[in-house]
C-alpha cells in the first residue's frame, strides 16, 4: 500500500507506448459502431476474452485487427485522448508515444488523417493535462526495407512534427540490419532513433540496433542480459532500454512477474524504464505496470524513485526540462 501510494505519486514520463495499443475494447466497439464496421466480437467482453497471447505473433495478429476501426481524423484524436486521460490518472507527465503508419496506409487511411488525429490529441493533452509529448514513427519490421523508405518519404511534410522513428512489429527474423538503410536516412534528417531489440530476437539484434542503426534507445531489451559484454556497453554509453513488464507476461516473454529482468537490470547500473507498450491489451497503464513489477520482485522506494527519475533520463526533453521533472 505505501508502494502503491509512492508509484501514484510519483512523477513519471512514459517512453514506450504504442497508441493503437491504448485502444480500449469500449472504444474499439464503439468506433466499430460509428464507422459503420463488423467486427468479429459481439461485446467487449467477448474482445477482452480474445486476449489470451502465447508470443509476439498472436498479439500482433489481433493487434492489427483492432485498428481496423480506426477510419477518419476524429477516431485517432480520440484514441490519443483516451490514453492521455489514462496517462494523467497515472501521473504522467510526458509522454514519447509511438505510432504505425503503416498499419494505416496499407489498408487505405491517409498518412495525414493517422498523424492529424494524434497530433490534435496530444496539443490538447498538452493544453488540457500539461503533459509534454514527443512522437515516433515506427516501421513496421515485417515489412521491406522500400516500404519503410516510402514511409519516410510520406512523412517529409510533417517533419517538424515528428521527433524520431523506430522498429516494431515481428521480432524473429528480421534483425535491424534490413532497414539500415532507412535509419542512416532518419539520422541525416536529425531525427531521434530507437528500436524494439531482445523482447523475443537474440542479443545480437541489440547489437545490430546499436552498431548498425546507431539508436538513442533500445525498446524492451531483456535478452540483452544473455551477453555480458553488451550490458557492458549499455551501462558504459548509458543506454536506457524501455521495458514493459505487464507486454512481458502476456506475451510469455516471461512466465511470471517473478521473472521480469528489472531489478537486475537496476543492480547492474542499466537505465531501465517501466512502460506499458500496449496497454489496452496488455491488461495495464504505466502504474499498473510499476506496482507489479515492484510486488513481485520487491522493490525499494529508492529503487521505485529510480525508475521514475530514469523515465525522464532516459527521455528526448532537453536536459532543462528533464530537471524541472527530476
Ligand atoms: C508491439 Cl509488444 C510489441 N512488440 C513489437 N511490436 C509491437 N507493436 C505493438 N506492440
Ligand atoms: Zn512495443
Amino acid at each position: 500500500a505505501r508502494r502503491s501510494r509512492l508509484i501514484q505519486a510519483l512523477p513519471k514520463a512514459e517512453l514506450h507506448l504504442h497508441i493503437e495499443g491504448s485502444l480500449e475494447p469500449e472504444l474499439m466497439v464503439a468506433l466499430a459502431a460509428r464507422n459503420g464496421i463488423d467486427i468479429p466480437f459481439a461485446s467487449v467482453e467477448e474482445v477482452r476474452r480474445a486476449y489470451a497471447f502465447s508470443n509476439l505473433q498472436d498479439f500482433l495478429d489481433i493487434y492489427y485487427q483492432g485498428m481496423g476501426v480506426l477510419r477518419v481524423e476524429r477516431d485517432f484524436f480520440d484514441l490519443t485522448m483516451a490514453y492521455l486521460e489514462r496517462a494523467n490518472a497515472d501521473t504522467v507527465r510526458h509522454v514519447e508515444i509511438f505510432f504505425d503508419p503503416q498499419g494505416h496506409t496499407g489498408r487505405g487511411i491517409a498518412f495525414g488523417t493517422a498523424i492529424g488525429g494524434i497530433l490534435r490529441g496530444l496539443e490538447e493533452g498538452k493544453a488540457r493535462f500539461g503533459i509534454s509529448y514527443r512522437l515516433i514513427m515506427c516501421f513496421l519490421r515485417h515489412l521491406d526495407e522500400e516500404s519503410a523508405l516510402a514511409t519516410l518519404a510520406e512523412a517529409e511534410p510533417w517533419l517538424d512534427r515528428i521527433d524520431g522513428v523506430g522498429l516494431d512489429s515481428s521480432e524473429r527474423g528480421h534483425p535491424p540490419g534490413k532497414f539500415a538503410r532507412v535509419f542512416a536516412r532518419a539520422r541525416e534528417l536529425g531525427l531521434k532513433l530507437v528500436a524494439h531489440a531482445g523482447e523475443e530476437g537474440p542479443p545480437g539484434y541489440v547489437w545490430e540496433a546499436l552498431d548498425i542503426l546507431k539508436v538513442d534507445r533500445i525498446d524492451h531489451g531483456n535478452r540483452a542480459l544473455e551477453d555480458r559484454r553488451l550490458v557492458e556497453r549499455i551501462v558504459a554509453e548509458k543506454r536506457t532500454l524501455t521495458v514493459c513488464p505487464l507486454s512481458n507476461l502476456k506475451l510469455c516473454v516471461i512466465d511470471a512477474m517473478g521473472q521480469s529482468p528489472v531489478r537486475h537490470m537496476l543492480d547492474l547500473g542499466i537505465r531501465v524504464t517501466i512502460n506499458s507498450d500496449d496497454p489496452a491489451y496488455f491488461g495495464g497503464y504505466v502504474n499498473a505496470n510499476f506496482i507489479a513489477v515492484a510486488e513481485a520482485l520487491d522493490l525499494s522506494e529508492d529503487q521505485i524513485a529510480t525508475l521514475a527519475v530514469n523515465s525522464f533520463a532516459g527521455s528526448f526533453l532537453p536536459e532543462a526540462e528533464k530537471a524541472e521533472h527530476i
